[in-house]
């Protein structure tokens, strides 16, 4: 590896927080800034480098922050910009780097902006949005994420035309394909710049470009409208520029959420010759195991690690020369990772959870590891459609009822895939809500916050959180794990992922059984000259025999 090739977000860990959940530091049941301030000390315990904060900016959280109505401005509910100012040097006295969401396919219809637009045709910000005015008759088919009836037209009655959202009727599209949208999304950007953070995370920026004249969909995306939306013509362009007019000048990151992209394609925003983006998440793995995607209903086979080490690797491969990957397992849209990717039964929790970090810190790319998972939190696995804060889910159950689909098989498939399984709050100790408030939370504390909290964590060495800690503190130690090239062994093997880790005549090799049974790893190595240099077990297997969930990591 060539030193101009290092860089500061390929060596570092991020740390997602979702404000909401985090710490309430005033009793309304809502995280805060305030209460992020408070832990500051907690989360520099980690070691990690990187905090990566869901929007925090005005909103009336028809999407939890997802849906802005002011860019500049700190959600009431989260505090003051003076709070945030407070925040972001304590962060950086510490050591700690600051990433904000960056929500700019759409806005919130509540933005001064649609306000603007929907009052006239002839209004100067008519053209921030897309509209489709109702003398031209219906607007092709386009599907939404959230709407009650899948239907991403929204008829407006004051100028009788239908607008855009592919996501909740109050998440307007925004027209990039006017450049003064472009100019306003990159002042704002400029201004969170200029304050002093140090990236974006980037909302579905892969469907900001949009073919305006809405014609029928193309055969081939009847379904996949994911792909379709992933593939507006301007979207290069689009980031090309704005990496000219702000990325380029100031010492950030950035990562795409990527839905759509695919491993032929994703080098189009992250190769760094093209001077778009830094990285980029793609969806093929988190969404192994589903027979629905849109609607995360489960397919009953469940998912193989034979799959998920194919994707893994694929992805791997990408980046081999160029561009840089990224590893997750979880983030505010997904399950907890216990649940999901390990074993949440009491027996085998904290070990699968130890197996999964240990997975996302010895791959290659950037993990972004997800709030709470480093103390094994588990899905709530809501029974009832009340308890549910989400729109997306409770949105696709009213569209369930409507099309008399069967209910009971959302519910059970969102006990496990449920977006507000991430997003309970966090776990501090076992007081009355885990600790996390002291009035009533906005959505219901996992009930095992009795058992599972940093509290009780802390002072145990072998908890999932010390664990986390020190495999954070070996991914920082050990370039290899950073740089190093990754080979797949073993690859026709069901129940183990192995794989080696080489750079510069060092050679680690990895074993993570995802199973509860005993499994063996098949090796050319006879495993005379390894040595262990870390495993999730008290006393690891030296023999590539492994126990349940086990983890361990050889020097060869
Ligand atoms: O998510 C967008 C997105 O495309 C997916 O996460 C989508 O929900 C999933 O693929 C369906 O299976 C982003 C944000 O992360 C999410 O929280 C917001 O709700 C959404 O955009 C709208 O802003
Ligand atoms: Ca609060």
């Amino acid at each position: 590896m060539n030193e101009s090739q290092r860089k500061w977000w390929k060596e570092a860990v991020v740390y997602q927080i979702y404000p909401r959940s985090f710490k309430d530091s005033n009793g309304d049941g809502v995280g805060d800034l305030r209460g992020i301030i408070e832990k500051l000390d907690y989360i520099k315990s980690l070691g990690i480098d990187v905090v990566w904060l869901n929007p925090i900016f005005g909103s009336p959280n028809d999407d939890n922050g997802y849906d802005i109505s002011d860019y500049r401005a700190i959600m009431n509910e989260f505090g003051t910009m003076a709070d945030f100012d407070e925040m972001l040097e304590g962060m950086h006295e510490r050591g700690i780097k600051l990433v904000l969401d960056l929500v700019v396919n759409h806005s919130s219809d509540e933005h001064e902006w649609f306000k603007q637009s929907r009052s006239s045709r002839e209004n100067p910000y008519r053209n921030y949005y897309h509209w489709w005015d109702v003398e031209k008759g219906k607007p092709a088919n386009r599907w939404s994420f959230f709407d009650v009836n899948a239907d991403a037209w929204a008829f407006d009655e004051a100028t009788k035309s239908y607008y855009l959202h592919y996501f909740s009727r109050k998440q307007p599209d925004l027209n990039w394909e006017n450049p003064k949208v472009r100019q306003e999304v990159y002042d704002l950007m400029r201004f969170w710049f200029d304050k002093g953070i140090d990236g974006f995370r980037m909302d579905v920026i892969t469907f900001i470009s949009k073919d305006t004249t809405f014609p029928e969909l193309p055969e081939k995306y009847d379904g996949n409208f994911v792909q379709y939306y992933a593939e507006g013509e301007n979207r290069h362009e689009y980031l090309q520029e704005m990496n000219q007019a702000v990325l380029s000048k100031y010492d950030i990151m950035t990562v795409a959420e990527g839905p759509g992209t695919t491993a032929e394609n994703v080098l189009e925003y992250v190769d760094e010759s093209r001077n778009e983006l830094n990285m980029s998440y793609h969806f093929e793995a988190i969404d192994l195991g589903l027979a629905e995607h849109h609607q995360r209903i489960l397919d009953p086979n469940g998912w193989k690690l034979l799959d998920f080490k194919k994707v893994y690797s694929k992805w791997d491969a990408v980046f081999a020369e160029k561009g840089w990957g990224t590893i997750y397992l979880g983030n505010h849209d997904q399950p907890r990772m216990v649940t999901r990717w390990g074993n949440d039964a009491p027996e085998f929790r904290e070990i699968s959870s130890k197996m999964l970090s240990t997975f996302l810190m010895t791959m290659r790319g950037t993990p972004y590891y997800y709030f709470g998972d480093e103390l094994g939190m588990t899905n709530i696995k809501f029974d009832k459609i009340e308890d549910y804060q989400d729109i997306m889910t409770i949105n696709l159950h009213t569209l369930f009822e409507k099309e008399g689909r069967d209910v009971s098989q959302l519910l059970e498939s969102h006990k496990i895939t449920g977006r507000d399984n991430g997003r309970t709050p966090f776990q501090w100790n076992d007081s009355p809500n885990g600790g996390f408030t002291t009035g009533k939370p906005w959505l219901k504390v996992n009930p095992d916050y009795t058992e599972i909290n940093v509290e009780a964590q802390e002072n145990d060495p072998n908890s999932v959180l010390n664990y986390f800690r020190k495999i954070v503190k070996f991914r920082k130690d050990n370039p290899v794990l950073i740089y190093g090239k990754y080979t797949l062994v073993d690859e026709e093997n069901p129940n183990v992922y192995a794989y080696t880790r080489e750079l510069n005549g060092r050679k680690l090799l990895i074993l993570l059984n995802f199973t509860e049974e005993e499994s063996a790893a098949a090796l050319d190595s006879d495993f005379q000259n390894v040595k262990v240099l870390l495993g999730n077990y008290s006393a690891p297997s030296i023999d590539g025999k492994l126990k349940p969930y086990e983890a361990v990591i050889f020097e060869v």
